[in-house]
């Protein structure tokens, strides 16, 4: 019964999970400029993601990566057609702190900063294009309400079960679970709020900020079936961000 169930289901248990999403920073953005969205594995043992991919609904393509994540560490992938880690490095992180986290550019294809049930939902592929995890994050339904702070969105505890729902998500307040505003520079001209590169510990991993040896782990239970995405949608492609009104210059700081 449990295999067939998994047979249904179009996304794969993964070991790496979305743990932090920033779709709609305070930094202005054309094409997704000072967007990012953070991964961990989730695991006691090490993930190799070769040739893996970020995707959404839309038919463009995102670009492809390879990296190994050690248990419990943290990557984020960032656009690499805006910016680059140094940039990235310099917003986001203590110049006089070793980062212990990866930083992947990967092609970027925007993500919209009023999303719904059909946009977006951000995938992550393996080499064989197999989802291996998803979140089909949107405004209703449990998830943060868009409130243009600036703020990414974040699993307050990280769980590859709860991936897909809503409330398992948090909106990222500067002093909360290692989240602070960035410093601006570059692409982050904004104070954007958010914890690249950590996520809450208490879930399935500790904070893995020294990927050291980890005792063998209790077996994991298998991961929960995801509910079933349609299958290749026919949906017309619409754009990323409908040409949006003005939004970005009007924020109060
Ligand atoms: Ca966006
Ligand atoms: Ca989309
Ligand atoms: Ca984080």
């Amino acid at each position: 019964m449990l295999l067939y169930a998994m047979l249904l289901s179009n996304v794969l248990g993964s070991d790496v999970v979305f743990t932090e999403i920033m779709y709609d920073p305070a930094s202005p953005e054309k094409n997704g400029e000072a967007e990012w969205v953070e991964i961990a594995n989730l695991s006691g043992k090490p993930v190799a993601m070769k040739d893996w991919a970020l995707d959404d609904e839309d038919p463009g393509d995102w670009g492809r990566f390879s990296a190994t994540l050690e248990p419990g560490q943290v990557a984020v992938l960032i656009n690499a057609d805006a910016t680059t880690e140094e940039e990235f490095l310099a917003a986001w992180t203590d110049p006089d702190d070793e980062p212990r986290f990866l930083i992947i550019p990967v092609s970027w294809a925007s993500l919209a900063n009023r999303p719904t049930a059909d946009n977006e939902v951000l995938q992550l592929l393996n080499t064989d294009g197999d989802v291996v995890a998803e979140a089909n994050y949107r405004q209703d339904e449990g998830w943060p309400a868009s409130d243009r702070s600036g703020g990414s969105i974040y699993m307050k505890i990280p769980d590859a079960s709860r991936m897909n729902q809503g409330d398992a998500w948090a909106r990222s307040r500067a002093g909360v679970d290692d989240a602070r505003a960035c410093t601006p520079g570059g692409v982050f001209s904004r104070p954007d709020v958010g914890s690249p590169g950590t996520i809450p510990s208490g879930g399935s991993t500790t904070n893995p900020a020294t990927p050291a040896p980890r005792a063998p782990s209790a077996p994991k239970p298998a991961p929960a079936p995801a509910p079933k995405a349609p299958a290749d949608s026919t949906t017309p492609a619409e754009p990323e961000s409908p040409p949006a009104p003005p939004e970005d210059d009007d924020i109060p700081y």
